[in-house]
């Protein structure tokens, strides 16, 4: 196989189908996981990639992911989630364990399954999708924000340790993207999903993945090390400006 090779993760919907679309039509092979197949099949068909099945919360699914992938250019953890907004002193701890495992543990899971084919191309890149949730910590947000910083945290570690091989380390943080990822949050209430979005032009999925596909197009020696991208009517965490 001579055409690179790239693979993401949560690909089945939002700023990982975005991604795959964008890589796709500037040349790379795309590898898609998720969990939901019969999406994932679609879009690999649409895109002449390969659809594999993925649960990034579970050992064994990563496992065979992995060893089904034969090269490995470009990895896009896109793959994580938020579940509710509940305050701290309510804290439910199953919200917590879940996006720990989905952001935090997935993203160990499936970078460390793949990092021997990443480093074995001679030019591999991991481009961790992060979040504002990230960098700032926001009401409502304590479970998200612990496990996108860890996330975070986890990334810069990565760049540290492979700085001698050829690997580049790379975390997007966006802001607002309208995806399903409110639906998620607020457990399939599209009311409450909608008014997230209320009064702004968000980000679209396709916004963040012109970003992944510029960073995986630079040459070689050039590590886009973190890139914060928001609307432009949002200018941190938890300030917006909507119109009437
Ligand atoms: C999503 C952005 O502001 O809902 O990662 O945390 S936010």
């Amino acid at each position: 196989m001579t055409q690179r090779v790239a693979v993401v993760t949560g690909a089945s919907s939002g700023i990982g189908a975005a991604a795959a679309r964008a890589l796709a039509a500037d040349g790379w092979h795309v590898v898609v996981g998720a969990r939901r197949l019969d999406r994932l099949e679609t879009l690999a068909a649409e895109i002449g990639g390969t659809a594999l099945a993925l649960d990034v919360t579970d050992d064994a699914s990563v496992d065979a992911f992995a060893a089904a992938v034969e090269r490995c250019d470009l990895l896009v953890n896109n793959a994580g989630g938020a579940v509710g907004t509940t305050p701290l002193a309510e804290a439910d701890l199953d919200e917590w364990r879940w996006m720990y495992d989905v952001n935090v543990l997935g993203t160990v899971r499936v970078t460390k399954a793949l990092l021997p084919k990443l480093v074995a191309s001679g030019d591999g890149l991991v481009v961790t999708i992060g979040s504002i949730a990230a960098r700032e910590p926001y009401k409502g947000g304590a479970g998200y924000n612990a496990a996108k910083h860890a996330e975070a945290a986890l990334t810069r570690v990565l760049r540290l340790e492979l700085l001698e091989q050829p690997l580049r380390v790379c975390e997007i943080d966006p802001g607002m993207v309208e995806t399903e990822f409110s639906l998620v949050r607020f457990a399939g209430d599209a009311e409450r999903a909608a008014k997230v979005y209320e009064g702004i032009t968000p980000l679209s999925a396709e916004d963040v993945a012109e970003a992944i596909r510029w960073v995986a197009s630079l040459p070689a020696h050039v590590n886009i090390d973190t890139m914060m991208i928001m609307p432009r009517s949002q200018a941190g965490a938890s300030v917006v400006h909507r119109e009437p």
